[in-house]
This record gives structure tokens, C-alpha cells and sequence, in this order.
């Protein structure tokens, strides 16, 4: 029996392998012997035909691939990196890496090559809550963990739909609702998740921020602030007051869609429960605004005293499996390492570390940012880990354009079929979840080992093996000089204590302990309700709804919502060929409220096609009586999704707008359209 943890979802599943079957782990208190369709088949995923195999090149992406060996592969690699100026190189990682591989990448990026240019695709998904929690907390800290729920009287979900996307955290829900736990819904789809609320806000795309001012407004009329918790402990309370109350208040509630009733109704549960988490996802974070709604939530909690306390506070969920340690690695643009942020102090402690002089000293380029400046011809070489950004990115007409200007594409891939793959030179075989070993950090700091199930393919190498070996070549093979994941895993450790306060107490386990349990870090950061900024206290910041997203029009009048179903793993390399999770839920369809179909005469089923001002594509329609009118939704398993969405970012994370692009849906008639 191996005891390991599942590679899918930032919930982070406890699983035993006995050599037939994985099962929930009973005795993981993460989810206590649950598990979901997805994590009971990801073994499958391990024995797919569809695996990538062998390292493939070739010279230009208009010629077919052909297969070299890994000597070859990484000599070229090391000599173009050597040829190019480090301000010309980016690495585009993912928050399905462990940290070890994380801190690699990051190690030799940053501190060796000394490019700056290494983001990850968790800026796509949790830059604005990091983004957020740095500047409210002083820390990229989230402050409730999942057993807090047993102790809470209420759940508000805003923008996050965990009865698909995060299936067993939801699962625990619904155990608590017997018990006494409300649910409060916020989505402009009645989803999965919303079918079980106690209270369901159907508020129009794009307005929680005008919503979550109007909750913060009524605390300060009807005198529900803790003025102990807001004087004390937080800053500039005086100032968000009296701008809040200049608010119009009825143009506010007019833009959330909401009536007046359901308002209502939200205020008395807020005030008739005690304690109170709120969790949000991808409906607040992936947007122009992301970071302002991140601050319009948290401003509740901190108004109200409903953090630092059991049972109280705002819970960011991560979505990928170990998103979290990724950005505790600081394998972000925005980040150096270990939770340390660029200055010269930084620099100065990073290099000394890592015995180095090549660290850049200021921020990189982020994902979308680096695509940007390709298509201005500055990207010369782009190393791609275990992600396909041309699957991900918003705007895929225009990504496609960027990469195909960079001299060098790298894609280092456990499987052949990503959209990424057509636009690389290299493609380098990686060993998936199964075949190896690490560690990774799920939504609420706990950290497991993922254990090796089965044996490694014959050509294929860890991730952190592939930066590893590039290191070798380009030379600074006495600073990579790694002979297993755990090596790394203690120097990072080590490199932990430079973080700021050491919060970041990953020092204090070892693999053996993780072997048997998980470790959570930075345990009661903020119990004593001191918070990581220069006088300790947790900054309040005023905001409002700027509307900065593409706007619906005569030519476009409907806004397109993008997100998860349960049983599929975004682009479906893992999930997509696996018989038992095909079984629920078509891939391909587009939601339409029953209205709008039947004032464009669509019937359920019929193909229909979706255009936006940079794409379209075709799908077929599903209508449904649980979307807003005028919103239609797809999945983000429709692998051409990104053609119809806005690359609008979020000025101060750089997430992008996917949920809020103008389009226009229409039956197709014609059988020249094919569906993919
Ligand atoms: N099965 C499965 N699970 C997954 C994944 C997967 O691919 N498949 N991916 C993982 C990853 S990486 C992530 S990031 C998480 C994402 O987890 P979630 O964010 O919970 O998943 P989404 O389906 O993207 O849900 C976002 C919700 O926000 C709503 N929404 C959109 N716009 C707005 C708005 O303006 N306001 C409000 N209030 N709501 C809005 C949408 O209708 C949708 O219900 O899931 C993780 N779990
Ligand atoms: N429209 C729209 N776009 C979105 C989103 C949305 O909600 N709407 N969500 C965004 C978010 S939150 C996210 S997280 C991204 C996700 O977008 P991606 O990260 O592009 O999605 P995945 O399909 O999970 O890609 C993971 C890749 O890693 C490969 N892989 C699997 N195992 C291994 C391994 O062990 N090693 C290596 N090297 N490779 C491996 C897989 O084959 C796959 O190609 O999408 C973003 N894009
Ligand atoms: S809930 Fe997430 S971590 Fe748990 S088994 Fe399902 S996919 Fe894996
Ligand atoms: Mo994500």
C-alpha cells in the first residue's frame, strides 16, 4: 500500500495505491477517505496512447517533428540560451508542478541564466487573490483553512462553483449543511454548487463590486462595524467610510440585477450568523478587476471582525494542485523566491544563497505579457513546462501570432496532444503524476508528498531532471548537482529562512514526516491579529466598479462566462480519453437561457455558432433555465474557447477578463461547419 495525494485539484486528496486501485486516504484529515472521479481514474491517465514518449525537434514548426535523443535535445537548448541575451528568454510554468520542480526552474531562470521573464499559469487563475492578500495582509497568506468551515455558521460562495470544481471540499459542505451550516450563492448561474444555498443571488456578470459596497455600506449605516478589530488593527477605516457613503446606493443595487428582497435577505443572514467564511475562485479573480473585488470581499471580513477568529474569514481557493506552493517557491514574474519580493536587500540575500551574481533585480514579464512582447519579435526562447498556453490564454488569434515569432519554442509536455505542441521546435517528454515524486501545497497550506506509483517510462525524465540537465550544459553544474527530488526539497527548506519573518516555516518537517503526514505551514500567522505589513495592520482599500470590461452591443449582446465541469481536467490530456469520466456530461456544449433560444429560434441541441470580435467557434446548444438571460456559458474543455476571449488584464495582477468578452450566438445552418 502507497500512501500518496491526487494531482488534479487544489482540495489535495489523501490516496492509497494497493496496485489495483486508488481509494481515499481515511486517515488524511484533508478528506478523510473521500475522493472524486477524477482522482479514483488518475492512473488511467498514466497509460494513455496518447502519452508523449519521445523527444522530438525539428527546425521550423511548418516542418514535420523528428525524434532526436536527450543529449542532442538539451545541447541546443543550452547552446541558444548561451547565444541569447537573458532579457530574450522567458520560462512559462504551471501550478500542476511540484515544488521542487518549481524551485528549479525558478533557481535557474532567476538566479543563473538571469532572466526575469518567469511566470507561471496561476497568473491566469490566482494572481489577483495574491496580489490582494500581499497588499491588505502584507502576505500572500490565505487565512482559513478547511476544517474552519466546521466551526462556521455561514458559507457566502462569490464566483466559485466547488461542487464541480473542487468536488470534495463540496462534498464536506453538504455534510456541514445537516449540521447547521448555511450557504449563500453569488453567480450569474444557478450552478451545481448554487442548488444546494440556503439563499441564491443571481447577480449580473461583472457587479461585485458595486454588491460587495453596498454589504460594506449597510455595516456602517446599521452600526454592525467592530471598532475594536477596524481601529486596532486595520488602516485607513475613516477614509473607505466616507467615500463608501457618497455612494449612490440605488444605482449600485440597479447594477447587480438584484432585487431589493433578495438584498434583504443576504444582510439578515449575514447578521444573524457568527461566524462567517466567504470563498471565492475564478468568478472574482479572472477579471479587469480581480485584485479591486479580491479587496471588496476582504474589506467585509476585516469591517466586521469576521476574520483572525475560527471559523471566520476570506478563503481564496486555489485551483491547481499545488498553485499554492508555486507561489511560496516565488515562481512568479512578480516575485523573487520564497515569498521575498524584488529589492536590492533581496537580490543581495538570493544571490548570496544561491551562490550566484546573476539575479535580475526587478519584476519580469507576466503571461500574457510575454506573449506581448513576442509578438514585438523580443522573445527569442520560450521553455513551456507543463502547461499550454495556447490552449489557456485569452485571445488565441493573437497568442498564436506571438509564439510564432519566437526563434525557439520549448515544450516540456507528458502528453502529445496540447494546442501548444503545433507551435514548438522542441518537444521534451515528461514523467506525469504517478511516475514520480515531490511535494505539493493544496488550498489550505497543507503540504504532501506525492509518491511514485509505477514505474518511469523509458525516455522520459522529471521535471525538474529536464532544468537540471539544461543547467549541466550551460554550465553551472556544481549548483544543480541534485540527485532526487528530496535534495532539492532540503535546500529549499534552507532557503525558506530568508523570507520574511520566516513565516514560511517549511524548515520545520522533512520528507520522512511528510511520508506519514501532512505538513501545514505558517499555522496562526495572524492569530494575535498582527498582520505582516509595516505597522501590522491589515490595509482596507476603497473601490469601485469601473466597468472596465468589453461591453455588450448590438453586434455582441451577450456576455460569455468560461469554466469548469466536474468530471474533466481543463484541456482533457488527462481526463479526455478516460471511458468512466465521459461518461456524465457532454464536452461540447454552449448554456443559453430559454428565452434568448427561443427569440433566436435555437432548439436544445442545435449547432450553433459563437463569434466574438477575435474568433469564433462552433458548439451546440444547451438550453437552460439556470444562466441570466443575455449570458450564455461554455466549458473550458471546448479546447478552442480561447478564440473567443478578450486579453483585457487586470492592471495590478495582469489576470485576464475571461468572464466578461462580448459576443454573439446564432444557429448554424450550413453543414460546412465542423465541429472539432
Ligand atoms: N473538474 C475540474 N475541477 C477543477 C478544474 C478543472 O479543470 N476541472 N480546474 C481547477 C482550477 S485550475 C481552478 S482555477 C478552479 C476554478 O474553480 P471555480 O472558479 O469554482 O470554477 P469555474 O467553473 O471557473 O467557476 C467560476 C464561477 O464564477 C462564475 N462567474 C463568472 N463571472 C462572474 C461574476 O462576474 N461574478 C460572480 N459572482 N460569479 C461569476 C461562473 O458562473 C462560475 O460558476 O477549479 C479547479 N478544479
Ligand atoms: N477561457 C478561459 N480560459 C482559461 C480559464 C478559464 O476559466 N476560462 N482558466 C485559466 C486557469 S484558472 C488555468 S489554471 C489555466 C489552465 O490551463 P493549462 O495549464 O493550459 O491546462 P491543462 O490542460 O491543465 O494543461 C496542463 C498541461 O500539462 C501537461 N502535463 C500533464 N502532466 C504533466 C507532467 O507531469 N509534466 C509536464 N511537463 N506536463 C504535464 C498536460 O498534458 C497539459 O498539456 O487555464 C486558464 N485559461
Ligand atoms: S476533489 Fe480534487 S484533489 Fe480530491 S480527488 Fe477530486 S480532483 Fe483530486
Ligand atoms: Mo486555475
Amino acid at each position: 500500500m502507497i500512501k500518496s495525494v491526487c494531482g488534479y485539484c487544489g482540495v489535495g486528496c489523501g490516496i492509497e495505491f494497493d496496485e489495483l486501485k486508488l481509494v481515499g486516504d481515511l486517515a488524511y484529515p484533508t478528506n478523510e477517505g473521500l475522493i472524486c472521479a477524477k482522482g479514483a481514474s488518475e492512473l488511467q491517465s498514466v497509460l494513455t496512447a496518447t502519452r508523449l514518449l519521445r523527444v522530438k525537434s525539428r527546425d521550423n514548426i511548418d516542418e514535420e517533428y523528428k525524434e532526436i535523443g536527450w543529449d542532442e535535445a538539451i545541447e541546443k537548448i543550452a547552446i541558444k540560451i548561451s547565444q541569447t541575451n537573458p532579457k530574450n528568454i522567458a520560462f512559462y510554468l504551471s501550478g500542476q508542478l511540484m515544488t521542487e520542480d518549481y524551485y528549479i526552474a525558478n533557481k535557474l531562470a532567476k538566479g543563473f541564466i538571469g532572466t526575469n521573464h518567469l511566470d507561471t499559469n496561476s497568473r491566469t487563475c490566482m494572481a489577483s487573490a495574491v496580489v490582494a492578500h500581499k497588499k491588505v495582509f502584507g502576505v500572500d497568506y490565505v487565512p482559513v483553512r478547511m476544517d474552519d468551515l466546521k466551526e462556521s455558521d455561514l458559507l457566502i460562495l462569490v464566483g466559485a462553483n466547488p461542487a464541480e470544481a473542487h468536488v470534495v471540499l463540496f462534498n464536506k459542505i453538504k455534510k456541514l449543511k445537516k449540521q447547521g451550516l448555511k450557504l449563500i450563492v453569488i453567480d450569474p448561474r444557478l450552478t451545481e454548487s448554487a442548488k444546494y444555498a440556503d439563499l441564491y443571488l443571481p447577480i449580473k456578470v461583472g457587479a461585485d463590486i458595486d454588491f460587495l459596497n453596498l454589504v460594506a455600506i449597510r455595516l456602517i449605516e446599521d452600526n454592525k462595524i467592530d471598532e475594536e478589530f477596524v481601529y486596532n488593527h486595520c488602516n485607513d477605516y475613516d477614509a473607505l467610510k466616507k467615500q463608501l457613503l457618497k455612494l449612490p446606493k440605488t444605482k449600485l443595487l440597479k447594477r447587480t440585477g438584484l432585487s431589493k428582497e433578495l438584498f434583504e435577505e443576504f444582510i439578515q443572514m449575514f447578521y444573524e450568523n457568527e461566524n462567517i467564511i466567504s470563498a471565492w475562485t475564478m468568478g472574482l479573480n479572472q477579471s479587469s478587476q480581480g485584485t479591486d473585488k479580491n479587496f471588496a470581499l476582504i474589506n467585509l471580513h476585516l469591517l466586521s471582525g469576521k476574520i483572525c477568529k475560527k471559523g471566520n474569514g476570506p478563503f481564496s481557493l486555489t485551483g491547481q494542485p499545488n498553485a499554492m506552493g508555486g507561489r511560496e517557491v516565488g515562481g512568479l514574474a512578480t516575485m523573487l523566491a520564497v515569498h521575498l519580493d524584488y529589492n536590492e536587500e533581496n537580490v543581495a540575500k538570493v544571490n548570496e544563497f544561491w551562490n550566484t551574481t546573476n539575479t535580475p533585480t526587478s519584476n519580469g514579464l507576466t503571461a500574457v505579457e510575454i506573449f506581448e512582447e513576442a509578438l514585438k519579435e523580443n522573445i527569442e526562447v520560450l521553455i513551456i513546462c507543463h502547461t499550454d498556453p495556447i490552449y489557456h490564454l485569452p485571445n488565441r488569434k493573437k497568442m498564436e501570432k506571438a509564439i510564432s515569432k519566437i526563434g525557439l519554442v520549448i515544450e516540456i509536455n507528458a502528453y502529445e496532444n496540447s494546442e501548444t505542441a503545433a507551435f514548438a521546435h522542441i518537444r521534451l517528454p515528461a514523467s506525469p503524476w504517478g511516475e514520480k515524486e515531490g511535494t505539493q501545497t493544496n488550498l489550505d497550506r497543507t503540504i504532501t508528498k506525492q509518491e511514485r506509483l509505477t514505474r518511469r517510462s523509458i525516455d522520459c525524465k522529471d521535471d525538474w531532471e529536464i532544468f537540471a540537465s539544461i543547467a549541466q550544459k550551460l554550465g553551472y553544474g556544481d549548483k544543480f548537482n541534485y540527485s532526487c527530488p528530496e535534495d532539492i526539497f532540503k535546500e529549499y527548506q534552507k532557503m525558506c529562512y530568508l523570507s520574511k519573518d520566516a513565516h514560511l516555516d517549511i524548515y520545520k518537517t522533512s520528507y520522512a514526516e511528510l511520508r506519514t503526514k501532512p505538513f501545514i505551514w505558517g499555522k496562526g500567522l495572524f492569530d494575535k491579529k498582527e498582520f505582516l505589513t509595516p505597522n501590522k495592520k491589515a490595509n482596507l482599500f476603497f473601490v469601485t466598479n469601473k466597468l472596465l470590461s468589453e461591453k455588450t452591443n448590438k453586434i455582441y449582446p451577450f456576455t460569455l462566462l468560461t469554466g469548469r465541469t466536474r468530471d474533466q481536467w481543463h484541456s482533457g490530456t488527462k481526463t479526455g480519453f478516460v471511458d468512466s469520466l465521459n461518461k456524465f456530461k457532454k464536452h461540447n456544449f454552449v448554456e443559453i437561457n430559454s428565452d434568448d433560444a427561443k427569440e433566436l429560434e435555437i432548439k436544445d441541441g442545435e449547432k450553433v455558432i459563437i463569434q466574438s470580435q477575435r474568433g469564433e467557434l462552433v458548439s451546440f446548444a444547451k438550453i437552460v433555465d439556470t444562466i441570466l438571460p443575455k449570458t450564455i456559458f461554455i466549458p473550458i474543455t471546448n479546447r478552442e474557447i480561447n478564440f473567443l476571449t478578450d486579453d483585457l488584464l487586470d492592471p495590478l495582477s495582469k489576470e485576464p477578463d475571461y468572464n466578461h468578452s462580448a459576443v454573439k450566438i446564432k444557429k448554424v445552418y450550413s453543414t460546412n461547419y465542423e465541429i472539432k
